[in-house]
C-alpha cells in the first residue's frame, strides 16, 4: 500500500488541497508542519488523532515540524459560535511550557513557537506586508468568518487567519515547509496561508485535513461524561482512558483502530473479523485500548492498568496503593470516616445505605465489602485497619455500587 492508500483507507484525508499532493506523499521528503494553540495545558484525545498523524508522515520519510501557537494563542481562532475569552499572558506562558513539554515528548519532534516570528512584526508593515494580500471578500467567504457575521466578530479574531498563513509563509521561506496538516477546522485557515505564499511567491504548497472523529451518534470522539480526556495523566489517569477505548461502541471500534493506531492493515482487518465472529471476547476494543495507552503513557502504565482492572474484577485491592484508588474509583461517592464506627453506622452516614434497616439486610445478606473484605456482622467495628494505605475505605455494596470513605485526619 502506498502512504495514500493507506491514509484514505484509514480515512484520515478530507480535504486535500490538489492531487498533485498524492504523488509527492508517495515520494517522502517534504517538510511538513501542524499547530497547536496554547489555549489550554494539554492537548486531549481528540486533538491526538491530527497529531498522530505527524508519526504517519514521518514514518513515510517526510520531515514534521509542531508548532505551537504562542503568537495565534494570544488571539484565539475564531469558534463557529462566539467570541474567545482573551487568555492572560501567563497563562498562555504557562500553557506554552507544558504544551512544548508534552509534544516533544510523545512525538519526539522539533517544535518551534510562531511568536518567535510574529511579535516583532509592527503593526504598519503587517498592513502593509501582508494585508494587502487579503481581500476582505475572499476573508468574508470563509466558512468560519461567515457563520460568525450574525452573532458579530471582533477585528482581532477577524485577523487570525492572517497570522496563521504568515506562519505557513515563514516556515515555507525559512524551513522549506512545503505542506500543511490539521483537522477539518483549520482548512480554511490552511488555504488562506495557501493562496498567501502562491501571491507572494508564485510558489505552488499544500494542506490536507482529516475528519472531525465522532461517536455513532455525531457528537465529538473522547468526552467522558462531558469531559474531555487530556493527554496529561495528572489531568487524566491512564485507567480512565483505558476504560473510555475499552467501552467505545462496537460498530465504531474498527474505525478508532485505523485513526488512533499505527496496527496494520492486516491487523486491524483481523481484529474486525474477531469483533464479528467472537463479540465477547472484545480483542479489537483491547487491542485499541493498549495500543493508545502505551502510546500515551508507556508499557508499565498499561500494565498497572491491567492490574488494577483485574483487582476491581476480583475484588482484591488490598495491594493497591492510595494513587491508584483514586484513579481506579474516580467519581464514585465519597464520604469522610470519623474514629472507629460499626458498620451499620458507616453504610448510612456515608450514604451508602437509606436506614438502619436497609443495612442490616445488605450485611446480614452478603452484599457488602469493606476494603476487599465481605462483612456479614452486624456488630462488626471499621476502623482504620480497614484502610487502605491508611486512608480510603472501600466500600462495595452488591456486584458494581462502590463508594470511597476517606478517613479524617483527627
Ligand atoms: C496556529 C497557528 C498555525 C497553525 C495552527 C494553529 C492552531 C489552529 C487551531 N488548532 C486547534 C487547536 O486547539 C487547541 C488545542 C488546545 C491544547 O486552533 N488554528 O489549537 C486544533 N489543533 C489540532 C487539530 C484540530 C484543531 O490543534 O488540527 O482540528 C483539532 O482536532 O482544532 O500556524
Amino acid at each position: 500500500m502506498t502512504l495514500v492508500e493507506d491514509l484514505r483507507w484509514r480515512g484520515i484525508i478530507k480535504d486535500i488541497s490538489s492531487p498533485d499532493l498524492e504523488e509527492k506523499l508517495n515520494q517522502g521528503g517534504l517538510t511538513f508542519y501542524i499547530g497547536t494553540d496554547p489555549t489550554a495545558d494539554s492537548l486531549h484525545i481528540g486533538h491526538l488523532s491530527s497529531f498522530l498523524i505527524s508519526k504517519r508522515l514521518k514514518e513515510a520519510g517526510h520531515h514534521p515540524i509542531l508548532l505551537i501557537g504562542g503568537a495565534t494563542g494570544r488571539i484565539g481562532d475564531p469558534r463557529p459560535t462566539s467570541e474567545r475569552e482573551m487568555k492572560t499572558h501567563e497563562e498562555i506562558d504557562e500553557n506554552i511550557a507544558k504544551l512544548t513539554a508534552q509534544v516533544e515528548k510523545l512525538f519526539g519532534f522539533e517544535v518551534v513557537n510562531n511568536y518567535d516570528w510574529s511579535k516583532s512584526i509592527n503593526f504598519i508593515d503587517f498592513l502593509r506586508d501582508y494585508g494587502k494580500f487579503f481581500n476582505v471578500n475572499y476573508m468574508l467567504d470563509k466558512d468560519i468568518i461567515r457563520r460568525r457575521l450574525a452573532t458579530g466578530i471582533t477585528y482581532t479574531e477577524f485577523s487570525y487567519m492572517i497570522m496563521q498563513s504568515l506562519d505557513f509563509l515563514w516556515l515555507y521561506e525559512n524551513r522549506g515547509c512545503t505542506l500543511q496538516v490539521a483537522g477539518s477546522d483549520q482548512w480554511g485557515n490552511i488555504t488562506a496561508g495557501i493562496d498567501l505564499i502562491r501571491k507572494k511567491t508564485g510558489k505552488e504548497v499544500y494542506g490536507f485535513t482529516m475528519p472531525l472523529i465522532t461517536t455513532k451518534d455525531g457528537t465529538k470522539f473522547g468526552k467522558s461524561e462531558g469531559n474531555a480526556l487530556w493527554l496529561d495523566k495528572e489531568k487524566t489517569s491512564a485507567y480512565e482512558i483505558y476504560q473510555y477505548l475499552i467501552n467505545v461502541e462496537d460498530e465504531m471500534v474498527v474505525d478508532y483502530l485505523k485513526v488512533y493506531t499505527f496496527l496494520s492493515k492486516e491487523e486491524i482487518d483481523e481484529l474486525d473479523k474477531s469483533n464479528q465472529e467472537n463479540p465477547q471476547l472484545r480483542e479489537a476494543h483491547k487491542a485499541l485500548a493498549r495500543e493508545v495507552v502505551i502510546f500515551l503513557h508507556g508499557e508499565d502504565e498499561y500494565n498497572r492498568v491491567l492490574q488494577m482492572t483485574e483487582a476491581l474484577f476480583s475484588g482484591n485491592i488490598q495491594d493497591l496503593t492510595s494513587r491508584e484508588l483514586k484513579d481506579l474509583f474516580k467519581g464514585v461517592p465519597e464520604f469522610t470516616m470519623h474514629g472507629d464506627t460499626n458498620i451499620v453506622d458507616l453504610l448510612v452516614n456515608g450514604n451508602i445505605c437509606a436506614s438502619k434497616r436497609e443495612a442490616r439486610e445488605f450485611v446480614t445478606s452478603g452484599s457488602i465489602t469493606v476494603s476487599g473484605e465481605k462483612i456479614t456482622d452486624v456488630e462488626r467495628m471499621v476502623t482504620k485497619k480497614d484502610a487502605i494505605d491508611d486512608t480510603y475505605i472501600v466500600v462495595r455494596r452488591g456486584k458494581k455500587k462502590y463508594y470511597m470513605g476517606v478517613v479524617a485526619n483527627e
